[in-house]
């Protein structure tokens, strides 16, 4: 079975009237996958928290402090970064990163094969002490220290198929050779990092590799750097785990994005994510989302994508 992990809360993070990160997004993919045909081989599961201590593995103590202070004093923004909030913020945030973490769990016990996130917020552009791009909490990234610290894998890949580069996730683990970060994403565009240049620092050099592509790219230039520069280096760096960045602003029709990609394009990626999986990984596959602003657009591309995962196992 594929985990499906979701929430509620996930659907009380308000970032404000009219702004693309909507709650609408989950509604929509509650929606589609309700009624998908392979809904029974879906299990929703109900996330955690993330502990302080899970969250201190990718954040400092002085923005995890003040994350809470801001929202519990009722700040819309948070103070350290640019993310918009409300007072369920918090508690969706905690979840979110708790959610994937749980993910993780299931997955490295064999409870489930594999498993998909759908948590709002999302992750990839908060650092180590500033949330910023809609992201309260690194996700994906705590969920790699997890990994390591609860269940002693050494080596994680994080693909990243977000329209934007996964700025925060990168800078996690720009000097780490046990987690190799793998990036398609729009340039120039939001954050305006992810240059190929950007390849790692000391002993994470050659484990962070970067494929930017002009507005208008698609599935020739996604899927071809997935096979042509993610598969050979996943041969190389041998991963104990897989988690995906899975965000679909990288779809045809989003408003932030300028990427084509179809939802036969994400079961495509799918595919080839499960395959990098059972060669390195025991098929230990965990995706969350990040991006996805066209609601519709966003509740079909996760639909392929839960169904390649779900009818893989
Ligand atoms: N003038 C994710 O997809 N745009 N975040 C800021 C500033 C931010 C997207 C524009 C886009 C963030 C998770
Ligand atoms: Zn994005």
């Amino acid at each position: 079975m594929t985990a499906f992990i979701y929430d509620p809360i996930y659907t009380k993070h308000y970032a404000g009237a009219g702004h693309p990160e909507s709650p609408r997004r989950l509604e929509a993919v509650m929606g589609a996958i309700n009624d998908a045909d392979f809904a029974g081989r879906l299990e929703i599961i109900a996330p955690r928290n993330a502990t302080d201590a899970e969250i201190l593995t990718v954040h400092s103590k002085d923005y995890l402090d003040q994350v809470r202070s801001d929202i519990k004093s009722g700040r819309k923004m948070l103070s350290m970064g640019d993310t918009d909030v409300c007072a369920d913020s918090l508690e969706a945030a905690e979840k979110a990163a708790g959610g994937i973490c749980l993910a993780v769990d299931n997955v490295m016990s064999g409870k489930h094969s594999n498993a998909f996130c759908a948590v709002r917020p999302p992750g990839h552009h908060s650092g180590r002490s500033r949330g910023s791009g809609f992201c309260v909490f690194n996700n994906v990234a705590l969920a790699a220290r997890h990994a390591q610290k609860a269940h002693g894998v050494s080596r994680v890949l994080i693909a990243d198929w977000d329209v934007h580069h996964g700025n925060g996730t990168q800078e996690t683990f720009y000097d780490d050779p046990s987690v190799l970060f793998f990036s398609t994403h729009q340039w120039p565009l939001y954050p305006m990092t992810g240059r190929p240049e950007e390849t790692g620092r000391g002993d994470g050099q050659g484990t962070t590799i970067n494929c930017p592509f002009g507005a208008g790219a698609g599935r020739e230039e996604i899927l071809g750097a997935f096979t042509d520069k993610l598969i050979p280096a996943a041969n190389r760096f041998n991963p104990e785990l897989v988690l995906i960045s899975a965000g679909f602003d990288s779809r045809i029709s989003d408003p932030l994005g300028g990427f084509n990609l179809t939802d036969d394009d994400f079961a495509e990626l799918t595919k080839l994510m499960l395959g990098i999986a059972r060669k390195h990984a025991s098929g230990r596959l965990v995706s969350t989302l990040e991006g996805g602003y066209n609601p519709s657009g966003l509740g079909k591309a996760v639909l392929a994508h839960c169904q390649t995962l779900a009818t893989a196992t």
